[in-house]
């Protein structure tokens, strides 16, 4: 029997290779692959600390919590404007340094949207229906034009989508980027298990396993050798978001600056929460340390609270828009901090299975738990975290639904919302209704305009100026 079957068996979950002898070879070890990158020891550890423990978390999370500061817009109340402008040059000097990348985690499985394929490719622009990959590259390039050195971007997969990815880029002729600046790697798997924490099997030879998270970017940062080659490109500044939001500045100077101008090891940007219920997590405090509180684990008792001037106390949202240190991921992701890990968080979630007898089983209730981390809980071991506020209407608006609230609809609005809000900028003629939307649906590249300022200036540049009509693209 091979060491891997054998530490299974010890380990009471020697049901993993119940058919295995039924298997072809390449089957045999596709299963001895799978099963010797699972650590036994970390999720007995977290079946009974999660799993089996049955005592409420939120409570004890309220006691000592208070909102997190933050860094206000320099148009908010209590905002600095010269702050602001400061930071700017600073980060706009790193960018000129070529010390920054841009960072996207698209490893999730993109259930809620009801799409075949990696969210990153799904069209989300007003009219070329641009995806959101192009968006993000168009975006990268404009900012490796305007600063004069690439920004590399790397991007984390999962193996449910990398080779449709990669393909996508290479289909694409990687939207303009130049290809050895685009790195792709696949993050780690979690096992799912049953209520007694025994590991479910998809079928005879493939154990149910599922992406760890975007917590799990940290060490697949460090084990794709990614911070490595960061290393030795002289990139020590890590610009993170998501892979679902059109609208984020992937790469924002002021950000950059402020992040440096105080040594951050990990800054964050946040929006005042649109009402207490919304589905983002909290910055907050606590013992003297930022940390997020995901919404689902903020007590209600505290999502509805209001200060003194009647906004929502627990406002500061965030929207998961980060900047990491790269030697702070290092630290974190390598796992030589035992100080500093991410914990995993439970999700019961429908996961299909084989029995003992060999039959497969669609549950029609949550039968499984899947373990996540998330990359927000490297904020408490983080040196000064800076929160900085920022615009929604500049930076966020997800498409996470089919339809209704952060579906493409919402958030192609958005963006046409912010193009029209450039071209009045700019002194072009345009109606708007009371929510900022133009009769007319027109787009955008990046690469004409990614600010305002920019905008304006190659619309002055525009020998014949165009009339803003419907499906008018400005490229
Ligand atoms: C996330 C945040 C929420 C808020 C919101 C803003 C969590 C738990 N919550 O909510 O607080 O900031 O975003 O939009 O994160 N991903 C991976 N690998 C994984 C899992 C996810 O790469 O194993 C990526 C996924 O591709 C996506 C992002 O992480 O880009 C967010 O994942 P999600 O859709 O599960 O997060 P959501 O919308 O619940």
């Amino acid at each position: 029997m091979s060491k891997t079957r054998e530490y299974f068996e010890n380990n009471g979950q020697g049901h993993v290779f119940t058919f295995f002898d039924e298997l072809t070879e390449p089957e045999q070890e596709n299963l001895l692959k799978q099963a010797s990158d699972i650590d036994l020891e970390e999720l007995s550890g977290l079946v009974s600390s999660l799993v089996q423990n049955t005592g409420s978390k939120n409570d004890s999370i309220a006691d000592s919590l208070e909102p997190a500061e933050f860094t206000p817009l320099p148009n908010s109340d209590g905002g600095n404007p010269s702050l602001w402008i400061e930071a700017r040059e600073k980060g706009e000097a790193a960018l000129r340094a070529g010390r920054v990348a841009a960072f996207t985690v698209a490893g999730g499985q993109g259930t809620r949207l009801g799409y075949d394929g990696p969210k990153g490719t799904f069209g989300v622009t007003p009219v070329l229906k641009k995806s959101l990959f192009q968006v993000f590259a168009e975006k990268i390039l404009a900012s490796s034009r305007i600063f004069g050195r690439p920004v590399p971007w790397f991007i984390l997969t999962s193996v449910i989508n990398h080779d449709q990815t990669v393909a996508f880029f290479k289909e694409n002729d990687f939207f303009g980027l130049p290809e050895d600046r685009v790195h792709f790697f696949s993050q780690g798997l979690m096992p799912a298990v049953d209520a007694d924490g025994k590991i479910l099997m998809s079928n005879k030879g493939q154990i149910a396993l599922s992406p760890d998270g975007h917590g799990g970017s940290l060490r697949a940062l460090v084990r794709s050798g990614a911070v490595r080659q960061m290393e030795a490109d002289g990139i020590d500044t890590i610009s993170y978001f998501q892979v679902d939001n059109p609208l984020v500045r992937c790469i924002d100077p002021a950000f950059i600056g402020f992040h440096l101008m105080n040594d951050s090891e990990l800054s964050s940007k946040m929006v005042p929460k649109a009402y207490p219920e919304e589905k983002v997590g909290v910055f907050c405090q606590q013992n003297g340390q930022a940390l997020v509180v995901e919404y689902s684990d903020l007590p209600e008792r505290l999502a509805q609270e209001r200060d003194d001037s009647g906004e929502i106390k627990f406002r500061a949202g965030s929207i998961a828009i980060h900047i990491f240190d790269r030697n702070f991921v290092d630290r974190l992701g390598s796992g030589r901090d035992e100080s500093a890990k991410l914990p995993f968080h439970l999700a019961h979630k429908k996961v299909p299975f084989i029995d003992e007898s060999g039959s497969i089983h669609e549950p029609t209730e949550p039968n499984a738990y899947k373990f996540e981390m998330f990359v927000f809980d490297a904020l408490p071991f983080a040196a000064n975290p800076v929160i900085i506020e920022t615009s929604r209407a500049n930076d966020f608006s997800p498409v996470k639904n089919a339809t209704g609230v952060d579906s493409v609809e919402t958030s192609s609005a958005d963006q046409l919302r912010q193009f029209a809000r450039w071209a009045k900028e700019a002194g072009i003629a345009l109606e708007t209704d009371d929510t900022g939307l133009p009769p007319v649906t027109f787009e955008v590249s990046p690469l004409f305009g990614d600010t305002p300022g920019r905008f304006i200036s190659s619309w002055n540049a525009l020998e014949h100026k165009p009339e803003l009509t419907d499906g008018l693209v400005l490229v």
